[in-house]
């Protein structure tokens, strides 16, 4: 075959393997088989020498011309390919912005802590502190420094969670040997104020407290609660029912009524119990207040001279008040809630309503 006819036939072969090259690594290796420094055109044009001088310029022609036909064919299948591969992987890493996004849940303030900063904005406002202590409590400051008597029922293994249990032991009632309980109020809080504070003291401490019972509508066996203490000189009774029918006013709203029935806890002396109008019925007794039209929300009294002599403070000087409340029982009252349980079960679609 003449040189021109084998130069001619090179094209076309290439042609064919510059078409079937199937991604732009191939079509780099027909590239260098034709164009590179050994390839098979590149070896025409090196051997020009050799071929007889009256084809000589056929033959040169010829190979120009093919190597102009390859090099556009090599660009226009490099353009094809590479932007089929751009298109393939755009399409591999797609995001599709059509698809819903997914939602970030966004929490609550628990109904109980919202309560519990309602209460306290309402004192912080009146000029008390708040104070904190210890859940895991020591007998003494939980019962004995309250004026508890040593046989007083909710001392007992049946109504408090013991950690050590002393009850057998002589020294017992020595401070510093005392048992060691879950905090059945925050009282203990403030018998610790108390002793480490001089009068006047205004505080209210809120927490968590703990009593041996089992979960029913009304009770139940860990709960919040929030207590407070006054001792100033010149303190009265007056005084405490001022402060407790502003809260009340403040917590049920100004319509409401509160009445004082007397009642007894161990660490004051006189002591009352607390009850606001009833919200559903206004007074004229329902299902809601049991008939009676009022709903029991605290415990008060003036503190007893015995609770002074544990904490060192002169009764002859000072006097005060203090009372304790369950944040739980306030929050249902409040909210008409028929069921303690509800509020630690954690069913967000009836906590999402506060
Ligand atoms: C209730 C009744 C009450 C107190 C708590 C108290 C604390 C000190 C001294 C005297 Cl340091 N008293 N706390 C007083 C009266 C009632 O709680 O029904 N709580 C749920």
């Amino acid at each position: 075959m003449a040189i021109v006819d084998e130069v001619v036939a090179l094209q076309s072969e290439t042609l064919a393997a510059i078409e079937a090259a199937a991604d732009s690594a191939a079509l780099e290796q027909v590239r260098v088989a034709v164009l590179g420094k050994s390839g098979s055109l590149t070896a025409y044009l090196r051997g020009m020498g050799s071929v007889p001088q009256e084809e000589r310029a056929e033959v040169g022609k010829t190979v120009n011309t093919v190597r102009g036909v390859v090099e556009e064919a090599l660009a226009s299948r490099k353009a094809a390919l590479d932007a089929a591969e751009l298109a393939a992987s755009m399409d591999a890493s797609a995001v599709d912005v059509t698809l819903p996004g997914r939602v970030q849940q966004m929490g609550t303030r628990h109904l109980i802590n919202g309560i519990i900063d309602e209460i306290s904005e309402i004192f912080l406002g009146l000029g008390y502190s708040v104070a904190k202590g210890p859940e895991v409590e020591t007998e003494y400051y939980n019962f004995n420094a309250l004026n508890a008597p040593e046989d007083h029922p909710s001392r007992g293994l049946a109504d408090t969670f013991y950690v050590v249990d002393r009850s057998n032991d002589a020294h017992k009632h020595v401070k510093g040997e005392s048992g060691v309980l879950l905090r059945t109020q925050t009282s203990p809080v403030q018998a610790r104020v108390m002793e480490a504070q001089k009068p006047p003291i205004y505080i209210i401490s809120p927490g968590k407290v703990y009593r041996r019972d089992v979960a029913d509508p009304s009770h139940l066996p860990q709960f919040h609660q929030i207590e407070g203490l006054v001792v100033d000189e010149g303190i009265t009774f007056g005084d405490l029912k001022g402060t407790l029918e502003y809260l009340c006013k403040q917590i049920f709203g100004e319509e409401r009524k509160t009445r004082f029935r007397a009642h007894y806890f161990p660490f004051t002396e006189p002591s009352a119990e607390v009850d606001v109008s009833c919200g559903i019925c206004h007074g004229e007794g329902c299902r809601f207040c049991k008939g009676t039209g009022w709903l029991e929300i605290l415990g008060c009294g003036m503190v007893d001279p015995n609770v002074y002599g544990y904490a060192g403070i002169d009764p002859e000087k000072y006097s005060g008040f203090a009372f304790g409340m369950g944040v739980e029982r306030i929050a249902c009252l409040k909210y008409n809630v028929p069921d303690l349980r509800m509020l630690v079960e954690g069913d967000m679609r009836f906590l999402r309503q506060f």
